[in-house]
Parts: C-alpha cells; sequence; structure tokens
C-alpha cells in the first residue's frame, strides 16, 4: 500500500457528521490557543454535580502532578444514568446477545439504573465504603457493567480482572490492590468451551498471602455447583432481588480514584494504572462522541472484553455518558459458525463497529462469502484499535465489511491513556491504510529520537506526549516512584508511550510497535520480563529469555528460550510452557518453547533478545554484529537447537 492511498470519507457520512474539517481546525486551534476555555466546555458534554472552575494545573516535571477540574465533583454513574432518565429512560441502553441466538436482554436506561442501584447497595450492604476496591472478575454479561456502575454509584474502586488470568495471576492483582469484596461468577462460557471462574478465584485466594477479601459474590451463570466457603462467599441473586432499587450517589471529588486496571510493562510486576473521575468521564464522552461521530440513534457495538480499557472506556463510560445503545455480546466471531458476529451486526442494527486487528485478521481467513451473505446495511462506521493494521486488513475491512460506505477509524492509545489519542475523525480527516493519522484536538504529539531530542517534521522517534490531557492515568497503585520512573524519565517533561511511530509529509502518524520491551498477543499487552519472572520462580530452569516474532494471526506470537538447571531433558519444554500458563494466564501460552544449552550475552552479562528474535524467525542471514558477545561460538549451537527442536 502506497502512502498515496487516501480515503476522504464518503459523501454520504460527511454530509451528516458533526464535526467537520473547519469545525476540527477551530477545534484544534481553541485547545492550543485557549486551553483552558476549551476543556471547560469540554468538561460540559457531562453531568456534574458541581461544575468545575478551574481546568487543569498539571505537570510533567518533578513529582509529576496531574489533576484535571479538581474543584469540579461529580458522580460517574449519574453522569452514564441518571442524567438520560428525563430524556430517554425508555431508550435501549444495553443490548445483551447471549451466545445463543435467542438469548437476548434489552436493558433500557431506566432498567439499567435500577440494577445499579440494587448492585450498589448490595455492595453498601456488605460494608463496602468509598475508595474501597472491588474486584470484578465476571464474564461479558450484564452484570459486569452493572457491577462497575454500582462502584462508580457508591465511590468504590473496581478493579476489572481478566477471566483468562490463572489464580497466580489473580492473586497478585487481589493483593497489590487491597480488595475487600470479589464478584464472581460460577463460570465463563467461550463457544463450546466452559471457563472455571469460581475455583480459579478460590484458588487464588488461598495463594493470596495477606489478601483483604471479605466476601466474595458469585453470579451463577450456568448455573453448576460451585463450592461455597461458609461466611466468605455469598449467592448474589437473592442479595440483588432483596436490595432497593434506589441508591443516592455518592458525591466524588473530580480526582477521586474511578478505577484501576492492571497493565504490563517492561518489568515483572503488572502495575495497576489509577484512573480518575471527572478527567476520565470528560475524556470518554469526549473522544467517543468526536471520533465515532456520535448521534443519537447509533448503536454501538465495541467487541473488547470488559477487562480492557477499551471494554471500560468504549463499551462502558463513552457510549453511556452520551446516551448511546450499546451491544455487549457474549460469545466468539465465529462459534457456532463463521459468521456470527455479522450477524449479531444485523440482528442488532449495529451503526458503528469497533474491534481487535487481530479478529479482523482471523474474520478475513473466513473467506469473503461469508461475510458477503450478510447485509450489514446498518454499519455507517468502523474502528479498529490494539495494535497496528496492516494496510490489506484495512482495506478488508473498508471493502467487505463497509461496503465502501463506512469510513474506518484506527484508534491509537493505551490502558494509560484513558481512551483514544490518535485516530481521524472520521469527517474531517481522510484516512490513509495503516495509519492512526492525527492527534485528536488537545493532543499534543512529539516524537522523541534515543538522545531525546525533537524530531520535527516528518521522520521517526519514540511517540511521546507533551502536555497532559484529561483521561490520562494519574498513577501507578501504590507506587507513584514507578509511575515517574516509567513514563517521566525518558525525557524530562515528556509522557513516554513505549511505542514508536513514523510521521509522514502530511503529519499523519505510522505507529510502528513497542519499542521497550512488552509484546502485543492478539492485542494483550505480555511483558517479556514478566514471563521470565514466572521461568525464573520455578527452580528447574535457571534462565530464559522470552521475545516476541511475528504472528500472522495474533500479530505476535511468544517465543521464550530456556536454560535448563540440571541440563536437558524431554518435556521440559512443555512443562516451561505450562508454568507460563499457570502463572500468567492461558492467553500467554508460548507458541514455541526451545530447551538450550545458553542464552547469548553481551560482556556486561545483558541477554540479546534481538538476536534470540532473528533466531527464532530464521532470519539467519542478518543476524548483525556478534561482537559485543561474550562468547559468539553459542549463537551456531543455538540455530542448531533450534532447527532440531523445529
Ligand atoms: C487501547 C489499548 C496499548 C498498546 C500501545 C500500542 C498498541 C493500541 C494501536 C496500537 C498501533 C493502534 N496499540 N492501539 N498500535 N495502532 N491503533 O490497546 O490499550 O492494551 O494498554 O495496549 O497497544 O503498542 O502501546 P493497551
Amino acid at each position: 500500500m502506497s502512502e498515496s492511498s487516501i480515503f476522504p470519507a464518503p459523501l454520504s457520512f460527511a454530509a451528516r457528521a458533526t464535526v467537520d474539517s473547519s469545525r476540527l481546525r477551530q477545534m484544534k486551534d481553541d485547545a492550543l490557543h485557549h486551553s483552558e476555555q476549551f476543556w471547560l466546555e469540554q468538561a460540559g458534554r457531562i453531568e456534574w454535580a458541581s461544575f468545575p472552575t478551574i481546568a487543569s494545573s498539571s505537570s510533567f516535571e518533578g513529582e509529576v502532578p496531574i489533576n484535571w477540574f479538581a474543584d469540579g465533583r461529580l458522580n460517574a454513574s449519574v453522569a452514564c444514568l441518571d442524567r438520560h432518565l428525563a430524556e430517554r429512560g425508555e431508550q435501549v441502553a444495553l443490548i445483551w446477545q447471549g451466545q445463543d441466538e435467542g438469548q437476548v436482554e434489552r436493558l433500557t436506561y431506566r432498567a439499567l439504573h435500577e440494577r445499579v442501584c440494587r448492585m450498589a447497595n448490595v455492595l453498601r450492604g456488605l460494608g463496602v465504603g468509598r475508595g474501597d476496591r472491588v474486584a470484578i472478575h465476571l464474564p461479558m454479561v450484564v452484570e459486569g457493567v452493572v457491577a462497575m456502575l454500582a462502584c462508580a454509584r457508591m465511590g468504590a474502586v473496581h478493579v476489572v480482572l481478566f477471566g483468562g488470568f490463572s489464580a497466580e495471576g489473580l492473586a497478585d492483582r487481589l493483593v497489590n490492590s487491597g480488595a475487600v469484596v470479589v464478584l464472581t461468577a460460577d463460570e465463563g462460557r467461550r463457544g463450546g468451551k466452559r471457563i472455571p471462574l469460581k475455583p480459579t478465584m478460590d484458588e487464588a485466594l488461598d495463594r493470596a498471602t495477606g489478601h483483604a477479601v471479605r466476601h466474595v459474590l458469585v453470579l451463577a451463570v450456568t448455573g453448576i455447583e460451585t463450592s461455597m466457603q461458609a461466611g466468605r462467599d455469598l449467592a448474589l441473586a437473592p442479595l440483588l432481588a432483596a436490595a432497593s432499587p434506589e441508591c443516592a450517589p455518592a458525591v466524588m471529588e473530580a480526582e477521586a480514584p474511578l478505577f484501576v486496571l492492571y497493565t504490563s510493562g517492561s518489568t515483572g510486576k503488572p502495575k495497576g494504572m489509577v484512573h480518575t473521575t471527572g478527567g476520565y468521564m470528560v475524556w470518554a464522552a469526549y473522544t467517543h462522541a468526536l471520533v465515532f461521530d456520535h448521534r443519537p440513534g447509533d448503536v454501538f457495538w465495541c467487541t473488547a472484553d470488559i477487562s480492557w480499557i477499551t471494554g471500560h472506556t468504549y463499551v462502558v463510560y463513552g457510549p453511556l455518558a452520551n446516551g448511546g445503545t450499546v451491544v455487549l455480546f457474549e460469545g466468539l466471531p465465529s462459534h457456532p459458525a463463521p459468521g456470527q458476529w455479522w450477524q449479531v451486526i444485523d440482528t442488532h442494527k449495529v451503526t458503528t463497529f469497533y474491534t481487535a486487528p487481530t479478529a479482523i485478521r482471523a474474520l478475513m481467513r473466513e473467506g469473503d462469502d461469508v461475510v458477503a451473505r450478510h447485509s450489514l446495511s446498518s454499519l455507517r462506521l468502523l474502528g479498529s484499535v490494539g495494535e497496528p493494521i496492516s494496510a490489506d486488513a484495512w482495506l478488508w475491512f473498508h471493502e467487505a465489511v463497509g461496503r465502501g460506505r463506512c469510513p474506518v477509524v484506527d484508534t491509537w492509545w493505551q490502558t494509560e491513556t484513558g481512551g483514544i489519542l490518535i485516530a481521524p475523525v472520521p469527517a474531517a480527516v481522510p484516512q490513509k491504510p495503516g495509519s492512526a493519522t492525527l492527534p485528536l484536538p488537545g493532543v499534543d504529539c512529539v516524537l522523541l529520537d534515543e538522545k531525546g531530542r525533537v524530531v520535527a517534521g516528518e521522520g521517526e522517534g519514540c511517540l511521546c506526549i507533551a502536555r497532559s490531557w484529561p483521561g490520562q492515568a494519574r498513577t501507578i497503585w501504590g507506587d507513584h516512584a514507578r509511575f515517574r520512573q516509567t513514563y517521566f524519565s525518558f525525557h524530562e517533561g515528556y509522557y513516554f508511550s513505549g511505542d514508536g511511530a513514523r510521521r509522514d509529509a502530511d503529519g499523519y502518524y505510522w505507529i510502528t510497535g513497542r519499542i521497550d520491551d512488552v509484546i502485543n498477543v492478539s492485542g494483550h499487552r505480555i511483558g517479556t520480563a514478566e514471563v521470565e519472572d514466572v521461568i525464573a520462580t520455578d527452580h528447574r530452569f535457571a534462565e530464559c529469555a522470552a521475545v516476541g516474532v511475528p504472528h500472522d494471526l495474533k500479530g505476535q506470537g511468544l517465543v521464550v528460550f530456556v536454560v535448563p538447571r540440571g541440563g536437558p531433558d524431554g518435556g521440559l519444554a512443555q512443562e516451561a510452557a505450562q508454568v507460563i500458563s499457570r502463572g500468567i494466564g492461558r492467553y500467554a501460552a508460548p507458541e514455541r518453547v526451545y530447551i538450550v544449552p545458553d542464552l547469548p550475552k553481551t560482556r556486561s552479562g545483558k541477554i540479546v533478545r534481538r538476536l534470540l528474535r532473528k533466531i527464532a524467525c530464521n532470519e539467519l542471514d542478518a543476524l548483525g554484529d556478534l561482537s559485543t558477545l561474550a562468547d559468539a561460538t553459542i549463537v551456531e549451537r543455538l540455530i542448531m537447537d533450534v532447527a532440531r527442536q523445529g
């Protein structure tokens, strides 16, 4: 794909869009030159109990104080629900589509409000107070969304935990967050499979020394019998039924934490990113309105799991703050048969469909005839998030799914950024397949070279942000020093994203991928250090190195080189893979594990991962300079071992 292929919004789309190019230019100008006023105006997108009078006094230097709308007070559940009751109480807020065709639940704003109030009262009844952490470990069911909003309603901080985490992964996060109550389910459904949730949580709590969990609320999803620990575990349904459907919201400071969400970085332990209430809500509403050109009547389907930041911001907070209708789908793209997602789009008349390149690639493989069998005439806008989307996947999405009629917004952002930072405002910014295009108004992107010098004009560098924006994470839970070190020490005064990017002559950004030791497997962030740490805790293994290699479907795959302590032994590769799945989760299971006698190291003892990556990819002609290795003979042995183990 040449960079000159440009896709302006189709006229039919542009004619009705809310933000055109002159409006966008004005917004950019205001955000730059009248930023206080601009952001206070944007704050008006959501409902406040007391409207802020100051936008921000943040700094990326020193202690990195970040605050937005600091004298404002609000409740996020009120901004998502109560505020709509008068005008659109009977409008559908949430369409839940279960895995089986007949399983559909439509909740109006009024009904969702009631469910949230009941859940909030259940939590209050268990003594959960403002600022307490509540862990949510649920599949894609209505209660997941309800639980998030219920925490928000009573001022508790939700910590949504992915259903794919292993017991150990859960245990670390429960201890780190200090959660006092856990909401889980008996099982989750994933196609024909059942994912045991409660048993994994039980094991996690057994392992989690020093956890603060007093109660585990159990939702019956499949209805299978689960063991309940007397005094600690409670069935959720009877408590909800008995709870009052009214619950006064807690009025929160704008800077009160709304949630903690864990993500992986380049060092071992996952980081609990802390998002606060006012700035995050404004960012969710602002970006959802702008990038998805939200308008009344839209049916918005973001396929992300709610345990991902994308699920937080674009399944729950953004679309609900804007009074939209969201689809929550429990199932997989191709279960029971290929075309399942297209069916969901037709059934529920989805207008806006937001998914990940890994899914797009898998759907593309099913062949064009599968998608061609569906009408998809309700669609007007498509979006992509989570990893770079290749030009061919972008074009397929645009042609086969969007039928050339729907703009495609490639959205770049991170758990840390709270919401989208770089994406086309669809009617105003012509798209180039493979580019996330331009920063949104108020987002000050900068490319820095490895010495920290600003790259001007066309060029490549580390993607950094020079000024605070309302949606950014404020700190790492319990570790502000790590927050400063990770994001603000690359170059003083800049937020460092960990991604590399190129800027073309039109100022468009092309994300090239992580430049730190984080790999992206099907949109899941996995730290290579995280993988290496779990292996290191097993006495059978002396050392290991994890690298990411290109993978057709997953974007990247994990390849691990392991040095056994007691010399090579059959079966060890498989055991190392199991150690990783147990320690992190099945989603981190490596593509390949190589048992090797030693790892390539520099004279100062640093593992040369670049070389391992090349060997794993069989790029043996381009191994580069081996002179820095402490022992260059290791390379030949490694190549032979890898070839032998296949
Ligand atoms: C929202 C989300 C963040 C990392 C990010 C980058 C990659 C996300 C992308 C993209 C290229 C895009 N990423 N969107 N790369 N183009 N449109 O994904 O959050 O799970 O924290 O991952 O994902 O590498 O740094 P998170």
